[in-house]
């Protein structure tokens, strides 16, 4: 992968895949994708924290493709992944869009599918907002 760099700010670390240790979800600029990266359970409890480090050390090795495009932050600025918010017990994810609306994307156990719900419909006032949760 390309560095860090060009991640934008709002990756963030639960239980994406359902099999209670903690994964990465994270925003590659360049490509516009999110991509997750699946983390080993370490002896006693936790994550060994240097699987989340590279693709290589990962579980599995490779970082799967979470959000297939549209996910620069020239098109959605702000980005944040929450514990569970629907009920089915999957990390779920929230987009400020550019143009200030607010979607609500249920995470996947692999992948989000569909294009999410608009919760907040666009107004400057969410582009300014420094948190939700
Ligand atoms: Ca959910």
């Amino acid at each position: 992968m390309q560095g860090w760099q060009e991640q934008a700010a709002s990756d963030f670390l639960q239980d994406v895949s359902g099999d209670g240790v903690a994964d990465l979800v994270y925003r590659s600029d360049a490509t516009g994708r999110l991509l997750l990266r699946k983390g080993i359970a370490a002896t006693g409890g936790g994550v060994v924290l240097a699987s989340l480090g590279t693709e290589a050390a990962s579980a599995g090795g490779v970082d799967t493709t979470y959000g297939a495009s549209g996910w620069g932050s020239d098109s959605i600025p702000w980005l944040i992944g929450t514990p569970d918010a629907n009920g089915d017990g999957v990390p779920d994810i929230w987009a400020v869009r550019s143009d200030g609306s607010v979607r609500f994307h249920s995470g996947g156990k692999t992948a989000l599918s569909g294009s999410g719900a608009q919760v907040i419909g666009p107004t400057s006032h969410w582009k300014t907002r420094i948190a939700i949760g």
